[in-house]
C-alpha cells in the first residue's frame, strides 16, 4: 500500500499551483467542494436504507418534480460551500435565485452548481453527478449582484465535476489541463488517479437522446445520419446514452466521440442549462483537447442573460464537432438561401 498518496489538498497547495492567485482561499474552497461530494454521495449510497429515493412531493424553478436526495445534495452543496467562507455567493440548479451568504461569510468566489445532475437516474441506481463553476466576484462590497452570476464561462477560474459511478471521481481543472480524483473510501480522501486527461482527437461513440429525433432538425438529424451510416466506407458509430451529463461527459472524454442534446422543436433551447451544466463541462472539454459547441461556435463564449438560461451543447472530440458544426453552417446557409427577398 502506498504512504505517499497525492490527495485533493496536497495537490492543490502544491508547487504545481505556484502562480494561481489566492491559491489558499482555492484549497480551502475545494476543501468545501469536496465535503460536499463525499456527503452526497454517501446519501446516494444510503438512500435504500434510508427511505430517501423517489420523489419530494414538490417541483423546482424549472417545473420538474424535485427528488429526495435533490433537497439532501442542495443542502449538502450550499452548507458545505458557505462554511469555508470563501463564498461570495452561489446559484444552484434547484434555487430560483442567486444565493447570498452572510456578511461574516462572505468570501471572494462565485460558484454555480447543479448539486445531484442526472436525478432521473436516481432511483434505478444508475450513475448521476454534482457539476460546479467558480469565478472570481465582480461586485466591489458584500452585495450579491447579477454581474456577480452571469458570467461566461470562459471567465472561469476553475470547475468540474463528481461522479457518483462503480468509483465516486472528481474531475477538475483549474485552466491548465484536467486532473481526476478518485475517493478512496477506507481514508476518506480524493486521491490523483488520473493525470493530465486528453481525449481524442476523434471518437467513434455518439450520445444523443434519439427518441427526440422527431423534434430535431435538418442538421443534427443529418449530423447523426451520416455518423451512422457506413457511407464512404466510414465504420458506423456506436450509441451510447446513459441520460446522465455527467456519466455521458465522462465517457466521452476517457473514449472519444460526440455527446449532444441539441435545440429541437420542443426545446428550442435545448435542455441543458448554461452556467451550472455547458459551462463547466465545456471548460473541461477544452482543457482537456476537446471541443465543445452550440453549433455555431464555443459554448465557453456565450454570455448568459439569466442564471437558469439553457443552451443546445455539441461537445467531445474536436474533429467531431468541427463535422457537427460544419453540417450546421451548411444548413444555415441553405435556408438562408431559400428566405424570399423583400421587393
Ligand atoms: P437534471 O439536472 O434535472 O437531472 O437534468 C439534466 C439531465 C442531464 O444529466 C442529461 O444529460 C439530461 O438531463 C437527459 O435528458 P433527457 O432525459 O431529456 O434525455
Ligand atoms: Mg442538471
Amino acid at each position: 500500500m502506498s504512504t505517499n498518496l497525492i490527495t485533493l489538498n496536497r495537490w492543490l497547495l502544491s508547487d504545481t499551483h505556484k502562480n494561481i492567485e489566492y491559491k489558499l482561499e482555492l484549497a480551502n474552497l475545494f476543501s468545501g467542494i469536496a465535503l460536499a461530494c463525499k456527503v452526497t454521495n454517501n446519501a446516494i449510497k444510503r438512500a435504500g436504507f434510508e427511505q430517501n429515493f423517489g420523489l419530494a412531493g414538490i417541483t423546482n424553478v424549472h417545473s420538474e418534480d424535485v427528488k429526495k436526495l435533490d433537497i439532501v445534495a442542495n443542502d449538502a452543496w450550499k452548507n458545505s460551500l458557505k462554511a469555508t467562507r470563501e463564498v461570495h455567493c452561489m446559484v444552484s440548479e434547484e434555487e430560483d435565485s442567486i444565493i447570498p451568504v452572510s456578511e461574516n461569510q462572505n468570501g471572494r468566489f462565485v460558484i454555480s452548481f447543479d448539486p445531484l445532475d442526472g436525478s432521473s437516474n436516481l432511483d434505478c441506481n444508475v450513475s448521476v453527478g454534482s457539476i460546479f463553476g467558480i469565478w472570481d466576484k465582480v461586485s466591489k462590497d458584500h452585495q450579491a449582484l447579477n454581474e456577480d452570476v452571469l458570467r461566461k464561462g470562459r471567465d472561469m477560474i476553475a470547475c468540474g465535476y463528481a461522479l457518483y459511478g462503480s468509483a465516486t471521481m472528481l474531475v477538475i481543472s483549474l485552466g491548465y489541463g484536467v486532473y481526476g480524483f478518485t475517493l478512496d473510501n477506507t481514508i476518506g480522501e480524493f486521491i490523483l488517479t488520473h493525470v493530465e486527461m486528453k481525449i481524442k482527437s476523434k471518437g467513434n461513440i455518439y450520445s444523443i437522446n434519439e427518441g427526440n429525433s422527431v423534434y430535431w432538425d435538418k442538421a443534427t438529424s443529418e449530423y447523426v445520419n451520416t455518423i451512422k451510416s457506413k457511407e464512404n466506407g466510414n465504420t458506423p458509430y456506436s450509441s451510447r446514452y446513459i441520460g446522465s451529463m455527467v456519466s455521458d461527459v465522462h465517457r466521452t472524454l476517457l473514449y472519444g466521440g460526440i455527446f449532444m442534446y441539441p435545440a429541437d422543436s420542443k426545446s428550442p433551447n435545448g435542455k441543458l442549462r448554461y452556467l451550472y451544466e455547458v459551462a463547466p463541462l465545456s471548460f473541461l472539454m477544452e482543457q482537456a483537447g476537446g471541443k465543445s459547441s452550440n453549433g455555431k461556435s464555443a459554448c465557453l463564449d456565450i454570455m448568459p442573460t439569466s442564471i437558469h438560461q439553457r443552451v443546445p451543447v455539441f461537445m467531445g472530440s474536436h474533429h467531431d464537432v468541427t463535422t457537427l458544426e460544419k453540417t450546421h453552417e451548411k444548413h444555415s446557409v441553405a435556408s438562408a438561401a431559400t428566405v424570399p427577398k423583400k421587393d
